[in-house]
């Protein structure tokens, strides 16, 4: 058991955050740009904790029809551990902040048609602006952090990272997720990045650009940065983290001495859905091997699908899983944040 800080609570805390307040003000003045969901809407009101979830999982990670319950039990997690949670998302061309359970059917079915789309920071303005049918889309983390960033959320839920992909030092395939992580102060849970990129670039990436790394673990063990379907990767984490609550108290450091930059917490795969990283490595191996003429954004979902494959669907079980307990844990990490701040 360990106590607050002693600045936790008191009058300076009070003062900054009503910094936040101004972001959400930015949300509601933006007639047009922002469809905010009563429940979310109503949770930035009361100042409750909101956990921010992706899409582009939905849209270019998992098959139909599992992607539709999927993202109604990462909501119904969120809600059960005391978050609400804000699906984002963009759906008929307008930003979708929390999404009623029609919207979240309405994009989930239409993945993998073509007015679908994968959406980071430099397709947002396009999906909105552009002439032509409306579009859609499913935020990858990039897009989710910018999206959360501007509107005053502060904690998502995923499930795999993007980062530096193999022979990126070539291809200069690297996720905006990074960069993105980078430059808005967010706290994202994750199962590790994906477990085909290239994990000491991605980690080396991500100490140039400020970001703090963690793995949730016991502090007196090795702890290795996951790998997604492993709970090991080789690649030791840099740093070990107990709880959500240690967590909350991290992230809230990290804003108030305003670093500007994000916060990535490793939560890895809970040990009864994991898939031995001996089995993994030859399937991965070959997943890359096979999509490796499909480059740019469409990389992802290929390799993705061959893992698919190759695992007979464990693969899918397995994410599913993770993701679940990212959002129990997001959720957790959120509502600490929320108290410290009071
Ligand atoms: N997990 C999946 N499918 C995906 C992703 C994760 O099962 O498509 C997404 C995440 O949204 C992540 C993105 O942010 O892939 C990274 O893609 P890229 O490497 O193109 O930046
Ligand atoms: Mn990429």
């Amino acid at each position: 058991e360990s106590q607050d800080p002693e600045w936790v609570g008191s009058p300076i805390v009070r003062y900054e955050n009503a910094g936040l307040m101004k972001r959400f003000v930015f949300a509601a003045t933006r007639p047009g740009l922002f469809t905010i969901s009563k429940e979310v809407m109503t949770a930035m009101e009361e100042m409750k904790p909101i956990l921010g979830l992706e899409t582009a999982i939905y849209t270019h990670g998992f098959p139909k029809p599992d992607n539709y319950q999927l993202a109604l039990e990462m909501e119904e997690m969120a809600r059960q551990h005391g978050a609400v949670p804000a699906t984002i998302g963009i759906l008929n061309g307008k930003i979708l902040i929390g999404m009623e359970p029609e919207q979240l059917k309405e994009l989930t079915e239409s993945a993998g048609s073509e007015n679908t789309h994968k959406i980071s920071r430099r397709d947002l303005a396009y999906h909105i602006g552009a002439a032509g049918p409306l579009l859609n889309g499913g935020t990858t983390i990039a897009g989710t952090i910018l999206i959360s960033s501007l509107t005053g959320i502060r904690v998502i839920a995923t499930g795999g990272l993007g980062g530096v992909h193999k022979g990126g030092e070539n291809s200069l395939d690297i996720s905006a997720d990074l960069t993105e992580l980078s430059r808005n102060q967010i706290a994202v849970v994750t199962s590790g990045m994906k477990s085909f990129l290239d994990t000491p670039r991605t980690m080396e990436f991500l100490e140039t650009q400020g970001v703090f790394v963690s793995t949730f673990g016991n502090k007196t063990e090795k702890v290795d940065i996951p790998g997604f379907f492993s709970r090991e990767s080789g690649y030791p984490s840099p740093y070990v983290v107990e709880s959500p609550e240690e967590a909350a108290r991290i992230f809230f450091a990290n804003g108030r001495l305003e670093l500007g930059s994000g916060n990535l917490f490793f939560n890895p795969i809970p040990e009864e859905y994991e898939i031995p990283k001996s089995e993994m490595d030859p399937i991965i191996a070959s997943a890359v091997e096979k999509s490796s003429s499909i480059t740019g954004k469409d990389n992802t979902p290929a390799v993705l699908n061959e893992i698919v494959k190759q695992t007979e669907g464990r693969s899918i079980e397995a994410n599913r899983q993770l993701v679940l307990n990212n959002a129990k844990v997001g959720a957790q990490l959120v509502v600490e944040l929320q108290r410290l701040e009071k």
